[in-house]
């Protein structure tokens, strides 16, 4: 069994819909289980052309090998009405494989770790809220190069699975 992280994107419909449903449907698979899922965030498109993205990411355990998590992966997008007109098209659904535990490869299918993930907010920040000490060998800490993105606008949208709604209950029971 391995350990992985998946990042989920997408900027055309209900994005956090598509996200929450396609997560539903990875959990239904036996080869994989699901260990956390951050909080939704919303970014300002980085190197890409339409509106905000919706960002997610979730760890999970699997004995697929990397190639075969990416197909499951690149199931779940065609499932959901992936189109790739041209490169960083506006798309409904985007499943990266971020880092696959004890692999490290730069093929032309699927580079591991993501060759982006230090370059990106809407990677980092539920990343690192799900795993806050995540390291990566030749990398370091992943919290070191949240600085290097803090020009991206990026928010993190209130969900039901972290403290911001129990933050914004006892405001309001306090008042
Ligand atoms: N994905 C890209 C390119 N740019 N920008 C944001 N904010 N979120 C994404 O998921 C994203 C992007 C290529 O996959
Ligand atoms: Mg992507
Ligand atoms: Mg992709």
């Amino acid at each position: 069994m391995a350990r992985a992280f998946i990042g989920f994107g997408g900027n055309i419909g209900d994005t956090r819909q598509l996200i929450t449903d396609a997560i539903i449907c990875l959990a239904q698979r036996r080869e994989l289980q699901i260990l956390a899922k951050s909080c939704f965030y919303q970014s300002a498109p980085v190197d890409a052309a339409g509106g905000d993205y919706i960002n997610s990411v979730i760890e999970i355990e699997t004995q697929l090998s990397p190639y075969g998590l990416l197909h499951v992966c690149q199931a779940v997008e065609q499932e959901f009405g992936r189109e790739r007109p041209y490169a960083n098209a506006p798309r409904t659904l985007d499943l990266d494989i971020l880092a696959f535990e004890g692999i490290s490869q730069n093929e032309v299918e699927l580079t591991l770790p993501h060759p982006r993930i230090i370059e990106r907010s809407f990677v980092l920040l539920p990343l690192l809220e799900i795993a806050p000490d995540f390291f990566l060998p030749n990398i370091g800490k992943l919290q070191a190069y949240l600085p290097k993105v803090a020009h991206q606008r990026i928010e993190k949208l209130p969900c039901r699975n972290c403290s911001c709604i129990e933050k914004d209950v006892s405001t309001q029971v306090a008042h």
